[in-house]
């Protein structure tokens, strides 16, 4: 250090703030972009690149603010430093154009940053049209997943006694959707600890996570650009074996997922035809028609999708979970112009996968 240099306080903090600036600007940059990084895999979704820009973004311009603030602390207390034991303090009051910079300034920046993640949340909770449908089923402590074919993927062990996690294969380059749930251990247990619980469904090369909810499904989705494997965490702490709660991805090109596909899912029911089974055999069929005809309750033809206008007022859209609750508990939402308490109540009686696959059979009946 030149000691000159350190003496003329001003220029040794101005080029110490430009040179720090610069320094973390292109370290911060370089942990971004580069793979592998300290942080988070690579991206590898069009959405994660957009959420490591912002966060990029903001890391940058949080570290500026910091050392524009701090540099200029150290800055005025050294250039204001009291020289002499005669010396006085200033009489400031205020200055108007300066608060007004440095309150506009900041909003500016906080403004373009919540349109920008608006934007990108947005996007993150829409789930494209044509997206290709998986079921996701959360126990303590596994994953499951479920195709439309009917093929149901569980994790496995190896010859050493290691588990081998559950694989999604998807196809690369088309969305996926997801449509979570929590289920029982055991679905027979009545035993308390046996309950569905809270799980979390986090892909990081995806930046994408969602809360699996006992009683009801949620939804996300991914699109992956490259063919890789990709990590499934669960990232919401749900007991003894939450850390061993992984799965993954393989993202394969289109033609390989349905070679996949359909040499896994040979002798296998389509769970819309699994659900067309139980249609008939839990006795829906006597209430509910396939073809548009009224009996007892709505029929199912068009339902999905639809507009359904509820006794007492409102409305709903029927999607996944309005059927769900319809078929489990049928008083809490009563159809309009159908009478109430006719319709058995299905919860304990269906399973979820049983009620996943009635719901599948209803989204086929156009
Ligand atoms: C004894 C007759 C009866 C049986 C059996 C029955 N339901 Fe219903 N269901 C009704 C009636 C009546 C309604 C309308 C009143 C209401 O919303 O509860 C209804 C409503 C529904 C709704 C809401 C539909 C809409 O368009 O708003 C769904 C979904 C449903 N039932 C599914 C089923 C399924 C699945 C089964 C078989 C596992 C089944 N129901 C068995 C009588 C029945
Ligand atoms: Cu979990």
């Amino acid at each position: 250090m030149n000691p000159y240099r350190f003496v003329n306080g001003h220029r040794f903090i101005t080029s110490f703030v430009a040179r720090a600036t610069a320094g973390v600007v292109m370290s911060s940059a370089a942990t971004a972009w580069s793979a592998p990084s300290t942080y988070m895999p690579p991206a590898a979704t069009k959405i994660a690149g957009e959420v490591d820009s912002i966060y990029t973004f903001l890391l940058i311009s949080s570290l500026i603010s910091f050392i524009l603030l701090i540099g200029g602390l150290f800055y005025f207390i050294y250039k204001y430093q009291r020289k002499t034991a005669n010396d006085k303090t200033a009489y400031i009051t205020h200055n108007h154009t300066l608060e007004f910079v440095w309150s506009f300034i900041p909003f500016v920046i906080f403004m373009f940053v919540f349109f920008w993640g608006w934007k990108v949340y947005h996007d993150m909770r829409t789930v494209p049209e044509g997206a290709l449908e998986v079921q996701v089923m959360a126990k303590k402590w596994d994953w499951r997943f479920i195709y439309k074919s009917g093929r149901v993927v569980t994790s496995g062990v190896d010859d050493n006694g290691q588990k081998i996690p559950a694989t999604m294969v998807v196809p690369v380059g088309r969305p996926v959707k997801l449509i979570m749930a929590s289920e029982k251990i055991n679905e027979a247990s009545t035993d308390r600890s046996d309950r569905p619980i809270l799980h979390s469904f986090f892909i990081p090369s995806a930046r994408v996570k969602q809360d699996v909810v006992p009683g009801r499904f949620t939804m996300m989705w991914f699109n992956f650009d490259q063919p890789g494997d990709y990590w499934v965490f669960c990232t919401e702490f749900c007991g003894a074996g939450h850390s061993a709660m992984k799965a993954q991805i393989k993202a394969v090109p289109q033609a390989d997922f349905d070679q996949w596909l359909s040499a896994e899912s040979s002798g296998t029911l389509s769970l819309a035809d699994q659900g067309k089974a139980l249609y008939g055999a839990k006795a829906c069929v006597g209430c509910h028609s396939a073809d548009g005809s009224r009996v007892v309750g709505p029929t199912f033809k068009a339902a999905w999708g639809a507009k359904r206008n509820l006794e007492g007022g409102g409305s709903v859209t029927i999607d996944e979970n309005y059927l769900r609750e319809s078929i489990l508990n049928p008083a809490a939402k009563i159809a309009a112009g159908y009478p109430a308490g006719v319709m058995p109540v299905y919860a304990g009686q269906l399973s979820d996968d049983e009620v996943t696959a009635i719901i599948e059979f209803i989204k086929i009946l156009k």
